[in-house]
């Protein structure tokens, strides 16, 4: 068992997903250490469970699945890294738990350039008629008024993380639902803003970042984000709608990742079909090790 582990969550609609990135992990991350995969109820992990990978069942669906990654469970490693299924990985990760165990942070993300309630309007249709909620939410959250942490990353320590967060997030949901609807836009990203937001430290170096940003034109100087623009990120964000495994033409945006000079899709079946060699079954002494 590793001191640090690489957490994705996943149903089973995820599930090839989620084996395709813990390749990446593997060959563009040089990534040698645990994996845990969260799960809805109901879903099989044994793929995941006959390779010696552990896989936390928990009593939610959809993006509220993701607010288990603040489960007391994961206390048996010192730092987590979860990650969205819809990345790429291009640099060694040991560089994040490096930057997290340098910094002293308690939780690192990256922050969006615009403010959490843009967010929150744009998903939300029928804003104009719940005014009197964003009223409740600018009063008990005033930093819905600051950019937004993107939630396609977390890395942090979990023993700082309350035995209840995950309750706190189930309960901020049921209350704000009808202005984040499950569904229609609504996001785990959010919920865990709100709870959250003052305890986030912005990751330094760029180290990752929506795929945009990596572009040739996207390294650029920003003082707004705090870049030089010579960074090196070692994961970019594709978000669902260029995600990694959507087939795209040659000259669609997010077709090719620059710096591996690899087409995105063809990474991905790539690692998708590596996966049964690199995480061989375990045999039943192998997976009592831990
Ligand atoms: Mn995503």
């Amino acid at each position: 068992m590793s001191k640090e582990v690489i957490l994705i969550v996943a149903d089973e609609n995820y599930v090839a997903h989620a084996k395709a990135l813990m390749v990446g992990c593997r060959n563009e991350g040089e990534w040698d250490g645990d994996f845990c995969i969260i799960m809805p109820e109901g879903c099989d992990g044994s793929v995941f469970v006959d390779r010696g990978v552990d896989v936390l069942y928990v009593p939610d669906t959809g993006f509220m699945a993701k607010f288990h990654i603040f489960s007391t469970y994961f206390r048996k490693w010192e730092s987590v890294f979860y990650m969205d299924c819809d990345i790429l990985i291009q640099g060694p990760i040991r560089r994040a738990f490096e930057q997290l165990n340098n910094s002293g942070a308690e939780i690192i993300c990256h922050q969006e350039d615009t403010p959490a309630i843009t967010s929150w309007y744009t998903w939300d249709k029928n804003h104009d008629d719940h005014q009197d909620i964003y009223d409740q939410l600018r009063t008990e959250f005033p930093w819905i008024e600051e950019r937004i942490w993107n939630t396609a990353w977390v890395l942090f320590k979990p023993a700082v993380i309350e035995d209840d967060i995950v309750e706190q997030l189930r309960a901020l949901q049921a209350r704000f639902a009808i202005c984040n609807p499950e569904g229609e836009g609504g996001t785990d990203q959010q919920i865990i803003d709100i709870l959250l937001h003052k305890r986030i430290t912005q990751v330094a170096d760029k180290l990752f970042c929506y795929w945009g940003m990596d572009e040739p034109q996207g390294r650029v100087m920003s003082e707004f984000r705090g870049w030089d623009g010579d960074e090196t990120p070692i994961m970019l964000h594709y978000c669902r709608w260029y995600s990694p495994w959507t087939k795209k033409d040659a000259t669609a945006d997010a077709y090719i990742i620059r710096r591996l000079k690899r087409v995105c899709y063809e990474l991905y079946t790539e690692n998708l079909a590596t996966f049964d060699l690199m995480f061989p079954i375990k045999t039943k002494d192998e997976s009592c090790e831990h």
